[in-house]
């Protein structure tokens, strides 16, 4: 049964349960987002400290519903890893290893190429394609990459390449910004993930991926790439080092950034796992920390039209329960071609849902499931 309104969202008898809120400031913030105001950093900080699960809850499925409505998206795509080999050492990485290493990969585009062909036939609309940095691998290698999957198959959108890729690959062919995606949109480039953002934090930013493409340059890609009609999707790597008002000036540096260019279509708030990899020792937040920080961000980021909960890293029921904080978006179908998550310790080892098993989840919330293409128009 669709939930059409349970609780009365964004109407007036909405309000009047609000009113009930004992904490001043906080129903005083609560309010200001059912009238559908924007809330300031401070209210964002004062959401995660003093906001419960059932006010959250609350709070994010109005403006979910607002923008929304009672749909839940999914796409069927799967990805391609094409690299392990990485220049840099994050903290928080389980995947990548040294080049020379026995574990390492580093597929060749013939290789590649039959991998795109495993899905000939298949109903699939997307590729995601990123992995690690390579040392030796630059734009005008991935570009001819990019050409041979869009020679063999015209309308799969290529969904490809973190900003932190991004900045080596097209540096090493000493290439502007611009130019480096004005040469992979010629090539077939569609959209760019929202990989490497990690905590934009400079200080906490440097403790767990020290080295990396800065903040600064992170959304300068991102700008430069809407800028050019590339549209893309934005990350944020929690549960680690940062605090509450890290992941706040992430989002408000975000949500700057799409006042200036419209061009995210997705937050993707990604949790740390702690399998393999050398923070290890921090543990993981809870789960209703993860419903907490859905919430926020869907509160937060008024302007960003989607909220995705990547069930391959959140397991499938944890991406049910979001769809009632904020998210409207699981992600796709994958057909276990994702490693990432696996390796960092993730419930999905093996993730492949079809696109009957996501309807399901989502329906069985009582939201409607709509498949989506990449650029979320309903299929
Ligand atoms: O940037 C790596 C994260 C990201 C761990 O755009 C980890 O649709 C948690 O960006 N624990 C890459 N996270 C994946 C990514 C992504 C995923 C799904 C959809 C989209 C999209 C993008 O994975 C990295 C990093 O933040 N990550 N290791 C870990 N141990």
């Amino acid at each position: 049964m669709p939930c059409n309104g349970t609780f009365f969202v964004n109407s007036p008898k909405m309000t009047r349960i609000l009113d009930h809120i004992i904490d001043t400031d906080l129903r005083e913030t609560a309010l200001k987002v059912a009238s559908g105001k924007r809330i300031t950093p401070d209210e964002g900080i004062l959401l995660y400290e003093r906001g419960d699960l059932p006010v959250l809850g609350l709070l994010s499925s109005m403006v979910r519903k607002r923008i929304n409505g009672n749909y839940a998206f999914y796409n069927r795509n799967f990805h391609i890893e094409p690299t392990n080999i990485c220049i840099y050492n994050c903290r928080f990485c389980s995947y990548r290893k040294p080049a020379g290493d026995p574990e390492s990969w580093d597929y060749s585009h013939d290789e590649i190429m039959n991998m795109v062909r495993a899905f000939d036939g298949k109903n699939v609309t997307e590729v995601h394609i990123t992995g690690g940095v390579h040392p030796a691998h630059d734009v005008h290698y991935y570009c001819s990459l990019v050409a041979k999957i869009k020679a063999h198959r015209p309308e799969l959108h290529v969904k490809a390449f973190s900003a932190v890729e991004l900045d080596h690959m097209i540096r090493l062919a000493g290439l502007t910004t611009e130019k480096g995606l004005k040469l992979l949109k010629e090539s077939g480039l569609d959209s760019i993930p929202g990989g490497g953002a990690e905590i934009f934090d400079e200080k906490i930013r440097k403790q767990i991926s020290n080295e990396k493409a800065s903040s600064e340059k992170w959304l300068n890609i991102h700008e430069t790439a809407h800028r050019l009609g590339i549209s893309s999707n934005a990350t944020m790597l929690y549960g680690h080092l940062e605090t509450w008002p890290h992941r706040i000036d992430h989002m408000n540096r975000l949500r700057k950034l799409q006042d200036k260019t419209g061009g995210f279509n997705a937050f993707i708030p990604l949790k740390y796992r702690m399998a393999n990899n050398r923070m290890s020792q921090l543990g993981e937040v809870s789960i209703i920390e993860d419903l907490r920080n859905y919430a926020v961000a869907r509160i937060f980021l008024d302007n960003i039209p989607h909220i995705k909960a990547y069930w391959p890293m959140t397991g499938k029921i944890v991406a049910q329960l979001s769809l009632f904080f904020g998210a409207d978006d699981l992600d796709g179908t994958i057909d276990d071609t994702t490693r990432i998550y696996s390796m960092a310790g993730a419930e999905e080892q093996n993730p492949s849902m079809t696109a009957g098993e996501i309807s399901s989840l989502i329906a069985g919330a009582g939201y409607e499931p709509v498949e989506r293409d990449s650029l979320y128009r309903r299929v």
